[in-house]
């Protein structure tokens, strides 16, 4: 173990610092990862895989020495990489598609951002191949009406053949042979439970093979790599991806996705203990969406909704698919709050409400007449509730330009306090636009 720190050697001033999404997704995590990568020396994915979906808009600097504005949509790979300083790592609670993997460092190359020599991932992750995502589709169709609206990328299959224990990870690639006996093996066991599916096994062991000379340089043994940049004071954020409530355990379950997507898949995931995790950043936007089905309880289907999502662009950066809006909802956030212990807020899209004559956060649910003391795990009761809801004056103006704080309009800061207040974490970031400079300090 000589080449291993001792379990203390991390200054216990080093602290991870976490970005979270606190609802149910596409918060802007994505844009608070690349503005925190600026100082830190590694960004970390910790669960999750390529369903997610983190886009990012910053000025790139142009051979001819002009900026232009760049647009990059990451789905496995953490966004941090946008900084060229800044280290990629991907842990063990993360489900790696390997396709998806070079075609995604393909197009970052592509795009200018060299990551020679920058992007890791740990021998213990899993990987996640296409018959998981043939599965996920076949998977969504038995379930007929009451489907997840996954994004299909195998993520449940994937980490359901690792929770069965018949999953393959990373290091299995190391030795081909006993990975194709492997493979076949959880190939035929899939023919078996859906009946026989257009698949070409061999030829996926023989991609699998040149993957695995190709992905070499990029695989680490994580915990010696986590430790090891601990020990000599290295800065690490950990991006989160999808979000508390559609984590395993504690989201809309079975209308989740698959892994834990709260704080404590940030342990679990990158083999780090509690004691190392500083700041917990919790990202929320200043209304509510949901990409998928399940339920959604300040839900506006009418005109409301659609002015979300219309002038919040309010599309999945994945599958493309138009995501469903609402009211703030801060019984969610209450909750999300509670679970994942933020020792701050991103409030975004604020910018989005610029025009809203009046908004409605919600302040309670209650279940015939009388009101419920926290969100409910038994989602037919969640499908009875009546929400609470406080209305609060709108701004009516632009607030896209505005940098600091105390020039925000009156109203706009109402809101933001009026939120801070009831959820009890302070609101220290708040996004008025997608472009990195577009965030607001306080
Ligand atoms: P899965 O594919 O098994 O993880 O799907 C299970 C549920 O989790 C939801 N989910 C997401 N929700 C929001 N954003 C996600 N990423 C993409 C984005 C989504 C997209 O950034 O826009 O493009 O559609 C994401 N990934 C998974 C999913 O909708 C299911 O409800
Ligand atoms: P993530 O999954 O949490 O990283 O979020 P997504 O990237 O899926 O969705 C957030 C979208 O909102 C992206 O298109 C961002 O560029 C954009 N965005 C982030 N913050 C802001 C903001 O404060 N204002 C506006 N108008 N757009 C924002
Ligand atoms: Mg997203």
């Amino acid at each position: 173990m000589a080449t291993l720190p001792a379990a203390n050697a991390a200054s216990p001033e080093n602290k991870v610092r976490v970005v979270i999404g606190a609802q149910w997704g596409d918060e802007g995590k994505g844009k608070l990862a690349d503005i925190l990568a600026a100082d830190s020396d590694i960004c970390a994915r910790c669960a999750g895989g390529n369903n997610a979906g983190h886009t990012i808009v910053v000025d790139m600097p142009q051979p001819n020495g002009e900026k232009k504005k760049t647009m990059f949509d990451f789905h496995l790979l953490p966004s941090g990489l946008v900084n060229p300083k800044c280290v990629g790592f991907i842990g063990a609670g993360v489900v790696v598609h390997l396709p998806s993997f070079f075609a995604e460092l393909d197009t970052l190359q592509k795009k200018g951002l060299d990551c020679d020599g920058r992007l890791f991932v740990s021998d213990r992750a899993h990987l996640v191949f296409d018959f998981h995502q043939v599965v996920d589709g076949l998977k969504e169709v038995e379930l007929g009406g009451s489907s997840i609206g996954t994004t299909k990328k195998g993520i449940g299959p994937a980490y359901s053949s690792k929770a069965s224990r018949s999953g393959l990870r990373i290091h299995h690639l190391y030795d081909i042979d006993a990975f194709a006996i492997k493979f076949r093996k959880l190939v035929e066991g899939r023919f078996k439970r859906y009946g026989h599916f257009e698949y070409d096994t061999e030829g996926e062991i023989a991609r699998y093979k040149a993957f695995a000379e190709k992905l070499k340089p990029h695989i680490v043994d994580g915990i010696t790599f986590i430790h090891k940049a601990l020990a000599s004071n290295k800065r690490i954020l950990v991006e989160g991806a999808n979000a508390l409530m559609l984590d395993l355990d504690y989201g809309t379950y079975p209308f989740v996705t698959s892994s834990s997507t709260s704080i404590g898949g940030v342990c679990t995931g990158l083999g780090i203990p509690p004691r190392c995790i500083g700041e917990t950043i919790g990202v929320v936007k200043a209304y509510t969406t949901r990409v998928g089905a399940g339920p959604f309880p300040t839900e506006q289907l009418n005109n409301i909704g659609k002015h979300l999502q219309e002038v919040g662009r309010e599309f999945g950066v994945t599958t493309g698919r138009r995501r469903r809006c609402g009211w703030l909802d801060l019984v969610v956030l209450r909750y999300s709050a509670l679970i994942n212990g933020y020792t701050a807020l991103n409030l975004t899209k604020l910018d989005i409400l610029d025009d809203l004559e009046e908004l409605m956060v919600a302040v309670g649910y209650e279940l015939d007449g009388k009101p419920l003391e926290n969100f409910p795990a038994d989602l037919d009761l969640l499908s009875r509730v009546s929400v609470r809801y406080v209305t609060l004056p709108g701004w009516k103006s632009s607030i896209i330009d505005v940098r600091k704080y105390e020039d925000l309009p009156e109203n706009c800061k109402r809101y933001i306090e009026f939120a801070e207040d009831f959820i009890g974490v302070r609101i220290r970031f708040i996004g008025v636009g997608p472009g990195r400079e577009a965030m607001i300090t306080r």
